[in-house]
């Protein structure tokens, strides 16, 4: 018997990462999976391993597609994690083509799935919702500008959410991970490795696998309990400018 029987459980963002190792953590506990990606031949090689699972391939930016393929399913729990950082530089130097893709995937994204699955789960009187926020959304760092806004904009939506669904019988929770080691930085910096091996020089960071363990703490509670805001940094991480590396 798994904690997670009979529980429809979306994954946005699940072909890698954060929402990969969600995936399989959600699917250990008997969840049924519907995993959301961009990525078709990963998402599906991932479902290959996780009995039961679905493949959905579309872009949270499109919220038509989101409407279409998530609008009418039963999801009990939903991780709203697809998301990304492009870029890190002084704002004045900023690309705005990166702004449009981490605006448009962190925050539109997010609200898109929010709206597709929410209305089914007032509908029901029940739902967990866990967003993926990020210290970054609590503690602006240097050039992290345009990111770290989208990620304040998460922390802002999920107070909104806490109050504008009060006493309908779901529960909310942010989870905000400090340095995890995935391909965060890699997409980040337009696949200069270098630059992203550099971020967890001397540093033993979060894993994927260390987030996913929270998320399912969230939603594994007694109904009764609201597990609200999850802060992880890896033990080197005093706040998101002093990091203590070994050298
Ligand atoms: C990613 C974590 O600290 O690189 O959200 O912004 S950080």
């Amino acid at each position: 018997m798994g904690r997670l029987d009979k529980k429809v459980a979306l994954v946005t963002g699940a072909s890698a990462g954060i929402g990969e190792a969600t995936a399989r953590a959600l699917a250990a506990e008997g969840a049924q999976l519907l995993l959301v990606a961009r990525r078709k031949d990963r998402l599906e090689a991932l479902v290959r391993e996780l009995p039961g699972a679905r493949a959905l391939v579309f872009d949270v930016r499109d919220d038509a597609e989101v409407q279409r393929h998530l609008g009418r399913e039963p999801i009990d729990i939903a991780v709203v994690n697809a998301g990304l950082g492009l870029g890190m530089g002084p704002l004045d130097q900023g690309s705005t083509e990166d702004w449009s893709t981490m605006i448009d995937t962190n925050i539109k994204g997010l609200l898109h799935t929010l709206r597709a699955v929410t209305p089914g789960m007032r509908a029901r009187g029940r739902g967990d919702v866990v967003l993926l926020g990020s210290v970054a959304g609590r503690q602006a760092y240097p050039n992290g500008n345009v990111y770290c806004a989208t990620k304040f904009a998460v922390r802002g939506i999920y107070e909104s959410l806490r109050v504008d669904f009060a006493g309908a019988g779901l529960r909310f929770c942010t989870v905000d991970p400090g340095m995890v080691e995935t391909d965060f930085s890699r997409v980040r910096f337009h696949g200069d490795e270098e630059r992203a091996k550099k971020v967890y020089a001397g540093v033993t960071p979060l894993t994927p696998e260390d987030i996913a363990d929270a998320i399912l703490y969230a939603v594994t509670r007694a109904p009764h309990v609201n597990i609200g805001e999850i802060v992880i940094w890896a033990s080197a991480q005093a706040s998101t400018t002093v990091v203590t590396r070994r050298t």
